[in-house]
């Protein structure tokens, strides 16, 4: 097992890690900005180095700064968390060249998940099913071709892409190149690489993803799916799983072929892949190489703590349990508490006055906050995340109403009353929502 584990992350996420490895017997190293001096992570770590200034480029993105901290702690491993350093195939490769493990899975399997449209050729042979597209377009005549064979509406994306920036809908062959030259520029702008694919756009999906732990050795096991339908600008707001939209047998199906996948892969570590689910069929788009910020709905159905399984796979010791071992258990919904305003969703840093989180069976609350913590405004404005766990999914819309009332935040905006209106929702009750819903109900609609 590791010596010691730097924690290359902040905020409840850092916390995450750290009780994990706190529960392992293995001592952490926080390293944080001086913006997040008074951190829980930090107070609460063994040790603690003050990499750089609240700029997140120059603290948790400075691979230089962290290889410091490690080599002056004498940390052997790293965890990335999500965001910041989670993804990147390069620091994967500079901690392997210093003899540190990164915990998480080989630059080669980063790098290929990195690019969307590898990502999908490599789905598609191992067997995931794809939405039907074409791969990078070459030219006017090629992309007037492909998209003629795909059908309209068609959707152009960034290959360098991910969480929707750089996409554009072309609902006719005449806009077609107008679309493509707008998602080229976008793309280039924001990721520095102009590559654009084409694929048949779908307009009501629901987002599924389906949770994996591959072993690195060929085996990999699948923990069910989440439904991530409810976001509003690509930023998810509320996870839930089971699905409400598919039954056992349309879960068992997808989530085997994911697993065996991910086996024949030989992924190591924890791994989603993200769906569409639209007319009963599932469409894959997306591999996340990381631990995402909804793991906990997995962790509340399953039993299993991804983060312990991500640090015994990296130290070789493979996952704990075989596929015949899980059984999902009961619902589970997480809410994302953002220090923002409820209605218009503008930020809201300051100090927290008075702080009271629910409690009780069934209740879990990931924060690295507390009463006259000061949020920073550096970073984004995930401040924690609400977690219910009940037998079915009308207990467990109670259980979140009851907690929702319990819970306290002053001195800054929270979005704790957006979901207080959530939770009474017809559509939501019945789990009768796709991709669009959530802001379609902000409009009003
Ligand atoms: C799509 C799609 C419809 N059809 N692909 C947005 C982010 C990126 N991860 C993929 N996204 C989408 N891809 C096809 N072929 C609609 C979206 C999409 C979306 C997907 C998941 C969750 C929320 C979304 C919000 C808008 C658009």
């Amino acid at each position: 097992m590791f010596s010691k584990i730097l924690i290359a992350n902040r905020g409840e996420i850092a916390l995450r890690v750290l009780r994990a490895c706190k529960e392992l017997g293995i001592p952490a190293v926080a390293v944080h900005s001086t913006a997040d001096a008074e951190a829980m992570h930090v107070r609460l770590a063994e040790e603690s180095v003050c990499i750089g200034p609240p700029a997140a480029r120059e603290s948790y993105l400075n691979i230089p700064q962290i290889l410091a901290a490690c080599e002056i702690t004498g940390a052997d491993a790293v965890h990335p968390g999500y965001g910041f350093l989670s993804e990147n195939a390069r620091f994967a490769e500079i901690l392997a060249a210093h003899k540190i493990t990164f915990i998480g899975p080989t630059a080669e399997h980063i790098r290929i998940m990195g690019d969307k449209i590898e990502a999908k050729r490599t789905a598609k042979r191992l067997g995931i099913p794809v939405v039907p597209g074409s791969e990078g377009i070459t030219s006017d005549a090629h992309a007037q071709k492909a998209a003629g064979e795909i059908g309209f509406p068609v959707l152009v994306k960034a290959a360098a892409g991910g969480g929707g920036r750089g996409m554009k809908v072309a609902y006719t062959p005449e806009v077609l190149l107008e679309a493509i030259a707008t998602a080229r520029a976008e793309a280039k702008a924001a990721f520095g690489d102009d590559t654009v694919y084409l694929e048949k756009y779908l307009d009501k999906p629901r987002h599924i993803e389906i949770q994996v732990l591959g072993d690195g050795k060929g085996y990999a096991v699948h923990l069910g799916e989440r439904d991530c339908s409810l976001q509003r600008r690509h930023q998810k707001v509320w996870e839930e799983a089971p699905s409400p939209a598919i039954d056992e047998k349309a879960r068992k199906k997808i989530a085997t072929t994911v697993a065996k996948a991910m086996g024949d892969l030989g992924y190591s570590g924890a791994g989603t892949i993200e769906f569409l689910y639209q007319d009963g069929e599932f469409y894959f788009i997306e591999m996340n190489t990381r631990l995402q910020v909804e793991h906990p709905v997995t962790e509340a159905i399953t039993g299993v703590d991804l983060v312990k399984e991500q640090i015994r796979v990296a130290a070789g010791l493979g996952i704990s349990f075989r596929q015949e071992d899980v059984k999902l258990k009961g619902h589970a919904i997480e809410c994302r508490i953002n220090a923002e305003d409820p209605r218009t969703f503008a930020p809201s840093p300051g100090r927290i006055t008075y702080y009271h989180p629910p409690g009780g069976l069934g209740v879990r609350v990931d924060s690295g906050v507390y009463q006259g913590y000061k949020i920073p405004p550096y970073y984004d404005s995930l401040i924690g995340k609400l977690i219910i766990h009940a037998p079915t999914r009308q207990e467990c819309l109670a259980r979140l109403r009851r907690a929702l009332d319990e819970f306290v935040v002053d001195g800054i905006s929270s979005t704790v009353p957006l979901f207080r209106s959530l939770v009474d929702n017809v559509d939501i009750a019945h789990g009768d929502y796709d991709i669009h819903w959530l802001e379609k109900h902000l409009a009003g609609e």
